[in-house]
């Protein structure tokens, strides 16, 4: 027994089932960090991705290696992020960057030891979740919510600039039909609480 064994903790509401291989046990759990905000079925700013890291040669992980690897169902090259320890035993995370609304991420972990062993999970092939409607906040449409999504607002109370039908709808946050300051504080919220 000298692989390495990677344990996926995942939201379960972007995995449709559980997956099992030979050398890696899945589960899933509700221990996401990240609030849906309204819809359930609202993207989100990231998608937090946490495994258990066991190098059971005990030759010791290559921290560089250690990463989730991701794209969306129609690119065709994987982006990487690296996978860092949250402070507990063999536990690492790491953050897919939302590619925006109405998509399919496709991803897998890697890691490897200094035996020279390489693994992937799943083993082959990737995981898939998909992103459907709107992400709360961001009136620019550009998958990340931040000062620009603020600034499309000011512009728009201050009629230096338009706003399309489903961008007001972004923009009025609490619903009420009027966007105005409260739904800018709404959006800041979002920021510092990414932050936080
Ligand atoms: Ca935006
Ligand atoms: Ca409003």
């Amino acid at each position: 027994m000298d692989q390495i064994l990677l344990y996926s903790v995942l939201c379960k509401k972007y995995f449709p089932s559980t997956h099992e291989s030979l050398r890696f046990t899945f589960h899933h759990t509700d221990s996401c960090s990240h609030k849906p905000i309204g819809d359930q079925e609202n993207p989100q700013v990231e998608y937090e991705v946490t495994a258990t890291i066991d190098d059971l040669s005990e030759a010791g992980l290559i921290e560089e290696s250690l990463k989730v690897f991701w794209k969306t169902s129609s690119t065709g090259y994987y982006n990487s992020v690296s996978l860092s320890t949250t402070g507990n035993v063999d536990e690492y995370r790491a953050f897919i960057p939302s590619p925006g609304e109405n998509t399919e991420i496709h991803y897998y972990m890697q890691a490897a030891d200094y035996s020279g062993r390489v693994e992937t999970l799943p083993m082959a092939g990737y995981f898939a979740f998909t992103v459907s409607g709107l992400l709360a906040g961001d009136v620019t449409l550009d998958g990340q919510v931040n000062i620009f999504d603020i600034m499309a607002i000011v512009h728009y109370m201050l009629r230096i600039s338009e706003l399309s039908p489903e961008q007001i709808d972004i923009a009025d946050m609490n619903n009420d039909n009027i966007v105005d300051i409260f739904d800018i504080a709404s959006i800041v919220d979002i920021i510092i609480s990414r932050r936080s």
